[in-house]
């Protein structure tokens, strides 16, 4: 399959987040990207490809206007206030505080945000829009016609919400191209989030619809980041109603009981007849990811990529997280080159 791909995410290159009570070098850096882009030529899994810009439209489709306009900002804002720092939050508006945009530039780092893991630099922005060109550039491949396509972007998308970023994600470049596919064709879409932590973001953008089914396996939120969202009980609202599956699954899950998950959720897709699937491919349920607590191997993803292909259906693959950047283009390409394989 093609990948689409731009240099362009290495302006978004933060510094430092707030890990375990320390400030420690980001665990999201542009080496993931390049490590993953390396395995693509060296395994040749097919043509890669620039992102054409497609405006700030499809983004508006998910995202808040404010808040767009906010992370395009943010950076000029807290240069102004504090120099030439990443800029990060320290306050948010929790239970009992008004929830009115603060005028200060450190007010609005906490109102659109979730955590202090996601720092805003000077080329957040620019790597953030291009990841979401590259994202729909990806999803036109797959309505020209092909079986699939991969979008290699950073920074990852699947925890930014409407209005706020965190957990790394600024844009929800999966939701973004899911709404792009329904405005273009009326289909229905399932999203299969393997990331290991959950997506709350695609998860509350989609949570009230039954034109898009959202699933994810993932890091049980009584042990594991983001901690409020990701259980069992969240199926949907309204419309919604049963159109939301979490498989919360507790720290040393092993492959056998995450396919098990996984398996259970295409088995949904099937019966669900989805016009496309999109895959939150995050790659850190491996092993040795640094941040995480489940046991896959290398080879699980091989396994992934088959039973992804098994659906039959036309899929577009979002780079998400995986912080083992020995292995993370190894996983990745593992997913990739089996999926096609398996396609014939
Ligand atoms: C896209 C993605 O994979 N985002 C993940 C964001 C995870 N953020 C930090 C997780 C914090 C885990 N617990 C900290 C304990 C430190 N000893
Ligand atoms: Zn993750």
């Amino acid at each position: 399959m093609d990948t689409v791909y731009s240099e362009n995410h290495i302006r978004h290159a933060g510094r430092v987040e707030l890990y375990g009570g320390r400030l420690v070098p980001c665990f999201e850096k542009p080496e993931r990207a390049r490590l993953v882009v390396e395995q693509v030529r060296s395994r040749s899994l097919g043509d890669i490809i620039s992102p054409q810009s497609h405006g700030l439209e499809p983004l508006l489709r998910v995202h808040s206007g404010p808040y767009l306009e906010f992370l395009q900002t943010a950076w000029s804002d807290w240069c102004a206030v504090h120099g030439d720092t990443d800029a990060l939050p320290i306050n948010w508006p929790v239970r009992s505080f008004s929830q009115r945009v603060p005028d200060s530039i450190d007010g609005r780092m906490g109102f659109y945000s979730m955590d202090a893991g996601t720092p805003i630099t000077e080329g957040t922005w620019e790597a953030v829009k291009g990841g979401a060109d590259a994202t729909l550039t990806a999803l036109d491949r797959v309505q020209s016609g092909r079986a699939a396509a991969f979008a290699l972007v950073r920074p990852p998308g699947h925890h930014a919400a409407r209005d706020f970023c965190g957990g790394y994600c600024y844009v929800n470049n999966a939701a973004v191209a899911v709404q792009s596919f329904i405005d273009q064709t009326g289909e229905r879409v399932a999203i299969l989030d393997v990331d290991y932590h959950h997506g709350n973001g695609t998860q509350s953008i989609f949570y009230d619809r039954s034109d898009v089914f959202f699933q994810s396996v993932h890091g049980d939120p009584n042990q594991e980041f983001p901690y409020f969202l990701g259980f069992a009980d969240e199926c949907g609202s309204g419309e919604g109603d049963g159109f939301n599956r979490n498989f919360p699954l507790p720290w040393g899950t092993t492959a056998e009981r995450w396919f098990e998950a996984v398996d259970e959720a295409l088995r949904r897709i099937n019966e669900y007849k989805p016009g496309l699937v999109v895959v939150s491919l995050g790659v850190d349920a491996y092993k040795g990811d640094p941040i995480s607590h489940f046991l896959l191997e290398s080879a699980d993803y091989i396994r992934l990529g088959e039973r992804i292909a098994g659906l039959g259906l036309p899929a577009l693959f979002v780079l998400e997280g995986g912080y083992a950047v020995d292995e993370i283009g190894i996983n990745v390409v593992n997913t990739l080159g089996a999926f096609d394989a398996a396609c014939g």
